[in-house]
């Protein structure tokens, strides 16, 4: 049976792949597991049905027969153990992976996630101009190391791995933006990941389900 993945029945990026969703499908392209989705409807997202795949009801979420999980990072990290290609076998190789999937989720997106909520939601805070320079600073310091580490390298650690889906999926959350335009270095690593085939497939199926909302 295939394992179903929950994902935004009409997503609010309009199709621009920025939810996440986005690095689940892309997980599942990369190892060719198929799967289906369950499009979920805003107004079902608390309801008891979702909250019992997602306490915090919210997508993405999978279902693998009695197997239910939530939270991106941990998905992808299932899907990698699960099928060939996204962690390496050698053991401590395969540890450095993980160690990059969790950088990418905590220490990369912890304060892009800051960027965001002073974006949307303390705009009109009279203090919101100064925390947005300091928020931006924190992740130009973060920006620049991890530029640092990847130098002239093709992916953060080797071959491509799980770590490098997951660090691509957070940094296009700033994809456009003057911010990360700052670090070409950044912004030549996020297009070598969308340029992967599966990545181009994950993207036109979360496009797929937006379209479809749209025509609906
Ligand atoms: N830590 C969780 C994970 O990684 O799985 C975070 C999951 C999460 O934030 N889910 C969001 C959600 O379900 C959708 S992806 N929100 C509904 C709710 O909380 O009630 C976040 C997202 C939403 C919209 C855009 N966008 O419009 O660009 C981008 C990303």
């Amino acid at each position: 049976m295939k394992p179903i993945l929950s994902v935004f029945a009409d997503s609010p990026d309009q199709g621009q792949g920025q939810a996440r969703d986005m690095p689940v499908r892309w997980a599942f392209e990369e190892v060719g597991l198929p799967y289906d989705v369950r499009p979920v409807p805003w107004k079902q997202f608390k309801e008891p049905a979702h909250r019992a795949r997602n306490p915090f009801g919210q997508i993405p979420t999978i279902e693998e027969g009695k197997l239910t999980l939530f939270e991106s990072g941990a998905i992808v990290l299932h899907i990698a153990e699960a099928g060939e290609g996204l962690l390496p076998r050698d053991a401590e190789a395969r540890a450095r992976a993980i160690t990059w999937m969790f950088a990418a989720v905590t220490t990369i997106q912890m304060p892009i996630v800051d960027r965001e909520v002073v974006e949307y939601l303390e705009g009109e805070k009279p203090w919101a101009h100064e925390r947005m320079a300091m928020v931006d600073d924190r992740i130009r310091g973060r920006f620049g190391e991890l530029a640092a580490h990847l130098g002239g390298g093709e992916w953060l650690d080797g071959d491509f791995s799980a770590g490098d889906l997951l660090m691509v999926t957070v940094l296009r959350r700033l994809e456009g933006s003057d911010l990360l335009s700052e670090f070409p270095t950044l912004c030549a690593f996020v297009e070598r990941g969308k340029d992967r085939p599966a990545f181009k497939r994950a993207f036109a199926g979360q496009k797929a389900v937006f379209e479809a909302s749209v025509k609906a």
